[in-house]
């Protein structure tokens, strides 16, 4: 592990340009549950059966049910070492982060550079006339309105089957496409297309760091894969750029 470590930190000391790819571990240590594993039930209901487009056409309410609850935790969480250690890098690289969480952690850790690929828990989006809306309140009238044309609002997240915003998935592929180093942090890279980016990043020279509790289909192309809780290890590997400053 600490040989795994000093690699990684070296190529984050040479590098000049990063990006990170996170996913739903890296909030695990704030207390949000991840989709998948032990923590991913609510009511029996797996995030696949309630993060979809038909789930939402049958029953809208239960739904929004799922999304208020999410809604209502993940207002009482806050960042942690690992949000804070990533947002630290901008000071000192030229930095994009991608994230796939829904969540605001990485904004509320003082991140600027962020990519929110699969959106933002906190926008709803009418599913009549389209408008989005920040709306922070943590528990919506249930199903929630539009206040220009009476239409339903949906959360403004891509759901399974849906396609993504080409303008945020085209800056992401070039903030991967373009890195000296790839840090993919907490996802299970099972979810495409986040989980092809590593692959676009290796393919293009950049030096790819996974950090997780686990291997994942990423560490194939991973330079090195840090075994451990992203809380921890994201911080240990700030010396790493910091040195290089
Ligand atoms: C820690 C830790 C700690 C724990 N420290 N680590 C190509 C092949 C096959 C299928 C497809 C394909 N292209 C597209 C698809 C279909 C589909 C897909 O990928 N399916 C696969 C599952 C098979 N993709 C889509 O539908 C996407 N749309 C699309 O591509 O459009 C074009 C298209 C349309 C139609 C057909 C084909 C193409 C959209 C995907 C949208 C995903 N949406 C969700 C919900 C968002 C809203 C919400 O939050 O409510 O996004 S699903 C859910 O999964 C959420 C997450 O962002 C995403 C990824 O999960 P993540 O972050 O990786 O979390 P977990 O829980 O899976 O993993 C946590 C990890 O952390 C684990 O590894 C732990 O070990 C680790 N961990 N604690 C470090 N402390
Ligand atoms: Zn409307």
């Amino acid at each position: 592990m600490t040989e795994l470590l000093e690699k990684a930190k070296n190529a984050l000391k040479h590098a000049e340009n990063v990006t990170a790819l996170t996913g739903a571990g890296v909030s695990a240590e704030s207390g949000v549950p991840t989709f998948r594993g032990s923590g991913g039930m609510w009511k029996n209901f797996r995030p696949e059966q309630l993060a979809a487009p038909e789930a939402f056409k049958k029953d809208p309410v239960l739904v929004w049910e799922w999304y208020n609850w999410r809604r209502e935790l993940i207002a009482s969480k806050k960042p942690n070492s690992g949000h804070y250690a990533l947002a630290d890098m901008e000071k000192y690289k030229r930095f994009t982060l991608i994230t796939q969480n829904v969540d605001g952690l990485h904004h509320l850790a003082g991140g600027k550079n962020i990519l929110e690929l699969h959106g933002s828990i906190w926008k709803v989006r009418c599913t009549r006339c389209g408008t989005t809306k920040i709306d922070r309140s943590s528990v919506l009238t249930v199903p929630p309105r539009c206040s220009k044309c009476n239409g339903l609002l949906r959360p403004d997240v891509v759901w399974f089957g849906e396609s993504l915003d080409m303008r945020i998935l085209d800056k992401s592929i070039d903030a991967a496409l373009s890195a000296d180093v790839f840090l993919v942090a907490g996802t299970s890279g099972v979810v495409q297309p986040a989980a092809s980016l590593a692959r676009y990043a290796k393919g293009s020279g950049a030096f790819v760091i996974e950090v997780n509790m686990e291997k994942t289909p990423i560490s194939i192309e991973a330079d090195v894969t840090l075994i451990g809780k992203a809380g921890e290890i994201l911080p240990m590997l700030q010396d790493g750029w910091i040195e290089g400053r």
